[in-house]
């Protein structure tokens, strides 16, 4: 009977105590889950979410697989202890989620809907927005989530380009890469989504210099990484209007702290890392089926590449 052992905050594990004993055995698959592992030699998988406090894999020598609750892995896969398959967490709660968030504030912008939300001065000032065909979004980052956004995006008829580290084709999107396919995409962009993992290539990609090929006035969307932006380059981009707005869900130190220039900034809208959330309806059905995987010593879903980070 293969033993998996929870590491979450309780909260966490609230959700998924019922749900995944139920699912395993519905996969048929005899399995004991338990929030903590009393010998550690005798566990086959581990399921992690970053607010547990388990930083040594060293003792979990038969485990098959570390199974993450999270899409973003920059927490656990730089852990040298941690020497067994890593699998992060794709499922259709958090690629709905975030393309909801994205595609909002995509159209926040886009429509211009603040002028009209809050009017105090009734100002009857008529000006139609274009329409999305005319606005190009930048999309970097085009894998589970960055792909699902910018079909949601070209669904709606934007000018979507994507940017990725290796070459690609997505039917309705224009699909670059490299230095120059991410200069091309920023100096095209009226809205820029960066849906990146955070690894050493991608910490402060959009630095001063890859922030002055913006067009004056372009709207960025980060629910990637906080590292993903250079934060002192950015407030300097807005200040001097090159920048138009940004509209950030993940930063560097979370929660954001209360003397942050983020949170007064009046071209800065923060959202608190709720652009996309991993719901345990969907998640626990990707942990059973890399459980069953990991049984039947088949091929791990969503396996981590350690060298690329991500
Ligand atoms: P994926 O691993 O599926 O996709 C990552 C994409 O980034 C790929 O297209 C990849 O390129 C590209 N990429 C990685 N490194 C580089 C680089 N150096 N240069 C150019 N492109 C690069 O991740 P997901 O789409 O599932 O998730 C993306 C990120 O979203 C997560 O890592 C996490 O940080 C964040 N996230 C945020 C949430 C929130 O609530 N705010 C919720 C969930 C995730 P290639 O395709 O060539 O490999
Ligand atoms: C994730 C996140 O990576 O919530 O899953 O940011």
């Amino acid at each position: 009977m293969p033993l998996t052992v929870f590491f979450s905050a309780p909260a966490v594990w609230d959700e998924y105590h019922d749900l995944l004993p139920a699912l395993l055995a519905e996969a048929g698959i005899d399995a004991l889950v338990l929030t903590e592992a009393p010998d550690p030699e005798a566990v086959d998988y581990i399921i992690y979410a970053p607010s547990a406090p388990l930083q040594d894999f060293t003792p979990y020598i038969r485990c098959k697989a570390v199974l993450s609750l999270w899409a973003g892995v920059e927490r656990i896969v730089g852990n040298a202890t941690l020497t067994q398959p890593l699998c992060r967490m794709v499922d259709t709660g958090l690629t709905e989620g975030m393309v909801e968030w994205v595609v909002g504030h995509s159209l926040r912008h886009h429509l211009g809907m603040d002028r009209h939300i809050v009017n105090p001065g009734h100002v009857w000032e008529a000006t139609c927005p274009p329409l999305a065909r005319e606005r190009r979004v930048a999309m970097l980052g085009m894998g589970a989530l960055g792909t699902a956004c910018a079909q949601a995006l070209a669904g709606l008829n934007f000018d979507v380009v994507g940017w990725s580290r290796s070459e690609k084709s997505v039917p309705g999107i224009k699909c670059l890469h490299g230095e120059t396919g991410l200069e091309t995409a920023l100096r095209s962009a009226d809205i820029v989504v960066t849906l990146l993992p955070k690894t050493p290539e991608t910490e402060n990609l959009l630095d001063a210099q890859r922030l002055a090929w913006l067009k004056p006035g372009a709207v960025i969307l980060n629910p990637g990484r906080g590292a993903l932006i250079d934060d002192t380059a950015l407030l300097a981009a807005l200040d001097a209007g090159r920048v138009g707005h940004a509209t950030l869900d993940v930063f560097r130190v979370e929660p954001l702290p209360q003397d942050h220039p983020y949170w007064t900034h009046p071209k800065v809208t923060v959202t608190p890392h709720i652009a996309a959330d991993t719901r345990a309806t969907g998640a626990a059905k990707v942990l059973v089926e890399n459980i069953r995987r990991g049984e039947a010593a088949e091929p791990f879903l969503h396996l981590v590449d350690r060298t690329r980070g991500y």
